[in-house]
């Protein structure tokens, strides 16, 4: 019972804390892929990439505004990008020239 209170107010705090400080949305990475074309987020919001290959990936960005860069991750690896400039950021991998994918944000 104590654990199940405990689980509860995480899980309230998981939410308040989503509508406070934006939400995060999971991007896997996976045969060489990222499983999905687009998300579209709101400034604020996070996107966590994850690493499902058993091989290193460097996802990055060269749009103007939204630039980043994760560097090496290795698989298993979990890391959030968060975006605050509204537009259309193009996601790549250095390693995987075919790995793309479109991160939208607005309002
Ligand atoms: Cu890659």
């Amino acid at each position: 019972m104590f654990k199940l209170r405990i689980a509860l107010i995480a899980a309230c705090l998981g939410i308040v804390a989503a509508l406070a400080w934006g939400r995060g949305y999971i991007v896997i990475q996976k045969d060489k892929q990222f499983q999905v074309d687009k998300v579209v987020i709101r400034p604020g919001d996070k996107v966590i990439f994850q690493n499902h290959d058993d091989f290193t990936h460097n996802i990055y960005s060269p749009t103007k505004g939204n630039e980043f860069n994760i560097n090496v991750q290795r698989p298993g690896g979990s890391t959030g990008v968060t975006f605050w400039t509204e537009g259309e950021v193009e996601v790549r991998c250095a390693i995987h020239p075919k790995m793309k994918m479109m991160v939208v944000i607005k309002r």
